[in-house]
């Protein structure tokens, strides 16, 4: 089993996690994690926050000379706002004036409630977005994982609020990605968001959007049929959907599929030089909650974020009278970010079933393992 768990407040002094159950033997690329952080810092339409931090990780544990031992790995990431809000936010002695004003959309209100908490704060510093930091580190070491078995992972922004990408068969080069302002693959549609965020931000309002995440060289039979909860499809809407403001998330055609018949549905069967081979991908690469070997295609689509620079109206909570909701830092638009997280998301999702299906202690097993797959994949039926 590999399992991870994070902690961490926006403004407390770290973010850390744990990724339980990796194998001996893998080789980490810490810069690389600290591009995937700088890269989920980046984005137009990114706030004030992101000028104080610089997101680095320390590894804690689990790991010498660059390579895993097959103990827990532990990762840390500071947060270098916490010494600017030290009195408030001190786990041991801080204390302040309380947030009393939950903002409609956020965690505040139904947090408040469920946690009897008076200060509100203590709610959103969980809830806020800052914890996918921590997300985005253990997730480039899952991604370095998959990597192993020739496996990659790659998202981009396909829509911030009406503005729309054009679709692309073949996504550029990870490089024209990164250089996109806002993730984009479409340069004329990226030129657009732009606008449209200096707009939203102009009027002290925010921006949703969506982004996909694609993954090549799927092996077969990733995920299972065998309980609601193994199934490919279940797990990775439940990841992707556990981003904060992520509202719907879509499998392959997802969205309109109901609007077609079967006919055009699915995705035939065909024989190219022997080999069974698919003339189109609309169930996104899963077929019955196993990975049928075409490349995984997943959206989400997300909310504008809940902190508004012109308050909706809220209510005083200690008061009982109405008040326009709380006011902090917050972004304009932070879906290119979401599809950095979205990325790691699918990384963390997809590892632990990796590891399920090829086993092993070390790296070298698992490769073994995977190997042996492989070529047993090519006799079909054996098992009968
Ligand atoms: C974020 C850090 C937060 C917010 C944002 C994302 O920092 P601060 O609250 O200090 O500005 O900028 O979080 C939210 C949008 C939110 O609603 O909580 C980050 O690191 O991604």
């Amino acid at each position: 089993m590999m399992t991870y768990a994070t902690a961490g407040e926006s403004h407390g002094p770290a973010l850390v996690g744990i990724i339980d159950g990796l194998p001996a033997g893998l080789r980490v690329d810490v810069a690389a994690i600290n591009t995937a952080l700088a890269a989920r810092q980046g984005g137009h339409g990114r706030g004030g926050r992101m000028k104080i931090e610089k997101d680095e990780v320390e590894i804690l544990a689990g790991m010498r000379g660059g390579i895993t031992l097959g103990s827990p790995l532990a990762l840390l990431i500071r947060n270098r706002d916490f010494e600017n809000v030290r009195p408030l936010m001190d786990p041991l002695t801080g204390s302040g004036e309380p947030i009393t004003r939950p903002r409609p959309g956020h965690a505040d209100y139904a947090g408040a409630l469920k946690y009897r908490h008076r200060d509100l704060r203590n709610v959103l510093e969980r809830a806020s977005a800052r914890e996918t930091a921590m997300r985005v580190a253990l997730g480039e070491v899952a991604r370095q994982y998959l990597a192993v078995f020739g496996v990659t992972v790659r998202g981009h922004v396909i829509q911030i609020g009406e503005v729309v990408a054009r679709e692309t068969r073949d996504l550029p080069d990870t490089d024209y990605i990164a250089a996109s302002a806002v993730r984009c693959a479409d340069p004329k549609a990226g030129a657009a968001m732009v606008r449209r965020i200096d707009e939203a931000k102009a009027a002290g309002d925010t921006l949703g959007g969506a982004f996909e995440v694609r993954v090549m060289g799927m092996p077969v039979g990733i995920g299972s049929n065998r309980q609601p909860e193994t199934r490919l499809d279940a797990l990775l809407a439940a990841a992707l959907m556990s981003i904060q403001t992520v509202k719907a998330v879509e499998v392959g055609e997802g969205i309109v599929t109901g609007g077609y018949v079967g006919s055009r549905s699915h995705d035939p069967f065909e024989l190219q030089d022997g080999a069974v081979v698919r003339s189109s991908n609309r169930a996104g690469g899963i077929e019955g909650g196993m990975s049928n070997g075409s490349p995984l295609i997943v959206r989400a689509r997300s909310k504008a974020l809940s902190t508004l620079q012109k308050p909706l109206g809220s209510v005083d909570l200690e008061t009982a009278t109405a008040a326009p909701a709380t006011i902090v830092r917050s972004d304009v638009c932070a879906i290119p970010a979401a599809s950095i997280v979205g990325e790691a998301m699918v990384c963390l999702t997809l590892a632990p079933l990796f590891a399920q299906k090829y086993g092993g202690d070390s790296m070298a097993e698992a490769l073994e393992h995977f190997a042996a797959s492989q070529a047993g994949a090519a006799h079909l039926f054996e098992s009968e």
